[in-house]
C-alpha cells in the first residue's frame, strides 16, 4: 500500500521513528530550541546596488522545477522526496552553516562585550545551493545577543566587507550616536575598519541587529540577527516552558526561516502539554502570514511591547510585517506532525513540494 507520510494512514509512531524522532536524541543541540534560561570570502559584490537592479526571484526561486510534462506520480514523488528529506535534516542536517547560534558575553568591569565580524560568505540555504551571501561571524543569522534591561554593553565590529556597513539595533531605545545609521548618527564603518558601539540598554523585546547601508542587499544577504533583551522581572509576562526565535527573510537568499529553506528548515519540538514561547522576526521585504496547523498562538507582544492581559488574543496565521517582531505562546495539544508554513502559498509550496518558508511542530 502507497504510504502517506503525513495523514492518518502512517501512525504517529511509524512516522515519529522514520523522521528518527522516537528514541533519539532530538535536533535540539544545534541551537534551534533555546532554552529559555539561556550564541571563507566570496567574490565582491559591486560597490553600488542601483535599487531597480535588486533582483526580487520568482515566486518559485527556491523550489527545484517541475516540468508540465510531468506526470502526476512525478509530481507525487517530488512532494515525497520533500518530506523524506525535511525528516533526514533533524537528525543529520542537509546543509552545510548553522546560523543563530547564541553568543555568550565576556563580563569585564561589569560591561558586556561581543565581538562581531562583518563576513562575506558562501551560505548553504537548501541542500547544493550555495548562495554569494553576508553574515556576522561567519553565520546565518549571526549570533543571538542577550542581554537584560539596564545592563550596559558593549558591541565591537570589523568589517571583512569589500564596502561599507554600520549596525542598527532595531527597537533598542538608544542614544542617538549608536543609532547606527549612516551619515545621519555615524559615519560608514569603511571596509577593514573596525567600530564600537556602547550603551546601557532601557527598554525589552525580541529586537534584531542589522546592516543599516546598502541595506536591500546587505540584509537580505545575511546581515542581521536576534538580540533579546530580558525585563529583570517577567510581570504581565504569560508563562512558557522554552522559547524559539524565527527570522524570516526573502528575496535574494530565497524564502528563508533562520536562514534556510525548506527541506533543511528545523522543526519544532515539544510536548502537547508545553507552551513555547515564538519570537517572529521578519527581516525581510514582504508580509508573511504564518499559519499554524493544528495549534494555537497566543499573541501577547509586538515589537517588546507586552499587550495587557486583556488585549491577548489567540490566532492560527500571524502576520509578521517586515521590520516587525510578534511574541506569542504557542501550544499544540494533540500530538503529532503539524505543519507549519507562510500562507502566501507561492512562498511555500511549488508544483513539486514544500520549499522556503515551511517548517513542522512535532509534538510528541
Ligand atoms: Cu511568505
Amino acid at each position: 500500500m502507497d504510504e502517506h507520510l503525513l495523514d492518518g494512514r502512517v501512525g504517529r509512531r511509524k512516522f515519529l521513528k522514520r523522521a528518527g524522532l522516537v528514541g533519539a536524541t532530538l535536533p535540539v543541540a544545534g541551537g534551534f530550541i533555546v532554552s529559555a534560561c539561556s550564541g571563507s570570502a566570496a567574490p565582491a559584490a559591486p560597490a553600488t546596488v542601483n535599487p531597480n537592479s535588486v533582483k526580487v526571484p520568482p515566486p518559485t526561486s527556491n523550489a527545484t522545477n517541475v516540468s508540465r510534462s510531468d506526470t502526476p506520480e512525478q509530481i507525487d514523488a517530488g512532494h515525497k522526496k520533500g518530506i523524506e528529506d525535511f525528516l533526514k535534516n533533524q537528525t543529520t542536517p542537509l546543509t552545510k552553516g548553522k546560523g543563530m547560534v547564541e553568543l555568550a558575553p565576556r563580563v569585564e568591569n561589569g560591561v558586556k562585550i561581543w565581538d562581531l565580524t562583518m563576513d562575506e560568505i558562501d551560505w548553504e540555504t537548501v541542500p547544493g545551493k550555495l548562495e554569494k551571501a553576508r553574515g556576522y561571524n561567519n553565520m546565518i543569522p549571526g549570533p543571538t545577543l542577550r542581554a537584560t534591561v539596564g545592563d550596559r554593553v558593549r558591541i565591537n565590529v570589523k568589517n571583512n566587507l569589500t564596502e561599507s556597513s554600520t549596525i542598527h539595533f532595531h527597537g533598542i531605545l538608544l542614544d542617538n550616536k549608536n543609532d547606527g545609521v549612516p551619515y545621519v548618527t555615524q559615519d560608514p564603518i569603511k571596509p577593514g575598519a573596525s567600530f564600537t558601539y556602547e550603551f546601557t540598554v532601557p527598554n525589552q523585546g525580541s529586537h534584531m541587529y542589522h546592516s543599516h547601508l546598502n541595506s536591500a542587499d546587505q540584509v537580505n544577504r545575511g546581515l542581521l540577527g536576534a538580540f533579546i533583551i530580558d525585563p529583570k522581572d517577567k510581570t504581565g509576562w504569560p508563562a512558557y516552558d522554552k522559547e524559539v526565535i524565527l527570522i524570516l527573510n526573502d528575496s535574494l537568499l530565497g524564502f528563508t526561516l533562520n536562514g534556510k529553506g525548506f527541506p533543511a528548515t528545523d522543526a519544532i519540538v515539544m510536548k502537547p502539554t508545553e507552551k513555547v514561547l515564538v519570537r517572529w522576526m521578519n527581516e525581510g521585504m514582504m508580509y508573511h502570514p504564518m499559519h499554524l496547523h493544528g495549534g494555537t498562538m497566543k499573541m501577547f507582544a509586538r515589537d517588546g511591547y507586552l499587550m495587557p492581559q486583556g488585549q491577548w488574543y489567540d490566532c492560527d496565521t500571524i502576520d509578521v510585517p517586515p521590520g516587525s517582531r510578534m511574541d506569542c505562546i504557542m501550544t499544540v495539544p494533540n500530538p503529532g506532525v503539524w505543519a507549519f508554513h507562510c500562507h502566501v502559498l507561492s512562498h511555500a509550496e511549488a508544483p513539486n513540494g514544500f520549499f522556503g518558508l515551511v517548517t513542522a511542530v512535532v509534538a510528541q
